[in-house]
């Protein structure tokens, strides 16, 4: 297997607006990641990925981009960003972007232009069709409620959003669009970046004759199946790949929603050229029940288990896993996958991080995983601030499909706003995040859970996670030695052994609060890491976590 830095590196992802804020007005910005970058060299990590900080309406926070080439207001000045690119580099962080180019915001100079007329030179940057019998071209719904056409009385036409109305998809089969976006990226990688996060690059080729989509209880149709890996998909990567991201020596990960196996051989297997990687999502969307996402049901252990195996197994030597528990559009992973409660929190959350940071593949932390921190709990629905949650709580409870205290349950367990209250970064008001009012509360926890406490403790969350991304950095076996699943049928425990120059290491994570029988035999050897102090010989202890070589 041929080695590479992205494959031996640890990604830490920002999402700027809940990360920290300089002058008070509430919303995080650039300088306020300039102000923590000692924090984040001092975890350990090698990569940021920095989520938008383009010039943006923030119908979407900033995944709603009007200038790809400018900077948001709230969150600074390109000196700002370029300032912040010297300091990483400085310190050794390399920095990827998000690029955002399924769509833009209608706030966009292209999409301003393309709807003023039918035969203006932008109107085929987008998506645009007819009605039929006076209603939409099909019966799609968009993935951000609602249906995905948008009518505009000016031409009398209609365009596609699979989001938000606010966010129009570009149209990839025109050639200029192509170039358009390639020209940007350019520009970006002249300004020496270090690759690109690519946000639902599967959506980028549709369909074409817009077939109606398939209709569950639901007032609308399907997009997904003429939208996600779409006809052109990898013809036009590959094209990207030639013109522009051979050039650079850069990581790139796709966010391919929707994606199967068979199809992130095809993104990213070694010889295909199209990207590095991709993040695959079938550990955190695993349950679907009838409301679709919103459900509080979790993956059994054994399902999430065989998630993770399939993915190994089926990419060993074809291509490169990416790792993560969570992310902006995720929920907390200890509230998740562990136990958020005084009692375990902290064991749990090593725990998982242990689970993830031994296996194969490019890890991702998730701002504030690395210390542990908690869904948000919102009780009310004033508290929630993004759209996705706000459109489903809408459409379910006042079309009768679900109740105020359903939905509420749900999105407590499963809204995006869980992984986006602000960074918890001392016991000050407002956890140290801003001097003003942020733009979504605090967590409450913030007096027992923040940066301040935990950098200072060399047994916390913290402390653990930095242990975890060294161990990396030291031991080959961790980054590209190989994957074996082990106690496959175990309800509790998560094992599996790493093999590599002769070498073997047995991860052993208890996922539950009972003590559990674990064969000795995997305990042979020198322990790496573990979360308790003092090793127990043939059983795990509650959220156990150990580590061992022989
Ligand atoms: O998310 C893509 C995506 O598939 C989302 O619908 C995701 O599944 C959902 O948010 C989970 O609840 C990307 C970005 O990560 C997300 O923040 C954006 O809102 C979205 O694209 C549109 O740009
Ligand atoms: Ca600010």
């Amino acid at each position: 297997m041929e080695k590479a830095w992205w494959k031996e590196a640890v990604v830490y992802q920002i999402y700027p607006r809940s990360f920290c804020d300089s002058n008070g007005d509430g919303i995080g910005d650039i300088q306020g990641i300039i102000s923590k970058l000692d924090y984040i060299r001092d975890l350990g990590v090698d990569i940021i990925w920095l989520s938008p900080v383009y010039q943006s309406p923030n119908d979407d926070n900033g995944y709603d981009i009007s200038d790809y080439q400018a900077i948001m207001d709230e969150f600074g000045t390109m000196e700002d960003f370029d300032e912040l690119l010297i300091k990483a580099h400085d310190r050794g962080l390399k920095i990827i972007m998000d690029l955002v180019v399924n769509h833009t915001s209608d706030e966009h100079k292209w999409f301003a232009e393309s709807r003023k007329g039918r035969d203006n030179p932008y109107r085929d940057f987008y998506i645009w069709a007819e009605g039929k019998n006076g209603m939409a071209p099909n019966n799609w719904g968009s993935w951000f409620g609602g249906p995905a056409w948008e009518y505009d009385e000016k031409t009398d036409m209609y365009y596609l959003h699979i989001f938000s109305k606010k966010q129009p998809d570009l149209n990839w089969d025109n050639e200029k669009v192509r170039t358009a976006v390639f020209d940007m990226m350019t520009w970006w990688l002249d300004k020496g970046i270090d690759g690109f996060r690519m946000d639902v690059i599967s959506l980028i080729s549709k369909v074409p004759g817009f077939p109606d989509g398939e209709k569950g209880e639901g007032l609308y149709g399907d997009l997904t199946p003429f939208c996600a890996h779409g006809p052109h998909v990898h013809e036009y990567l590959r094209e990207m790949n030639e013109r522009v991201l051979s050039k650079y020596d850069i990581m790139t990960v796709g966010e391919a929603a929707c994606v199967t196996l068979e199809e992130a051989k095809k993104y990213a297997g070694y010889d295909r050229h199209e990207l590095n990687t991709v993040f695959q999502f079938e550990h955190v969307e695993g349950v679907k029940g009838p409301l679709g996402k919103w459900t509080d049901e979790k993956l059994s252990l054994t399902q999430l288990k065989r998630i993770f195996k399939k993915w190994d197994e089926g990419m060993d030597g074809i291509g490169w896993n990416t790792l993560f528990w969570s992310n902006h559009d995720q929920p907390r992973a200890v509230s998740r996958f562990g136990d958020d409660s005084p009692k375990y929190r902290e064991l749990s959350a090593k725990m998982l991080g242990t689970c993830l940071h031994m296996m194969r593949g490019t890890p991702y932390i998730y701002q504030g995983e690395e210390l542990g921190m908690t869904n948000a709990g919102f009780e009310r629905l004033e508290q929630y601030r993004d759209l996705e949650s706000i459109n489903a709580y809408r459409e379910y409870v006042s079309g009768g499909r679900a109740s105020h205290e359903e939905m509420i349950k749900y999105l407590k367990f499963i809204s995006r706003d869980n992984a986006r209250t602000p960074m918890q970064w001392e016991d000050a008001p407002n956890g140290g995040f801003t001097e003003g009012t942020p733009w979504i509360e605090v967590n409450g926890n913030y007096k027992e859970i923040n940066a301040a406490l935990e950098t200072a403790d060399t047994d916390s969350v913290y402390a653990y996670y930095k242990e975890l991304i060294r161990l990396r950095h030291e031991m080959e076996i961790i980054v590209y030695g190989s994957f074996e699943l082990l106690m496959e049928d175990s309800e509790e425990v998560f094992a599996y052994k790493r093999e590599y120059e002769g070498k073997s290491l047995f991860v052993l994570c208890n996922f539950t609060k009972e003590e559990v029988i674990c064969p000795e035999a995997f305990r042979e050897g020198k322990l790496v890491i573990g979360n308790y102090k003092g090793e127990a010989k043939d059983v795990l202890r509650p959220y156990e976590a150990a580590v061992y070589i022989v």
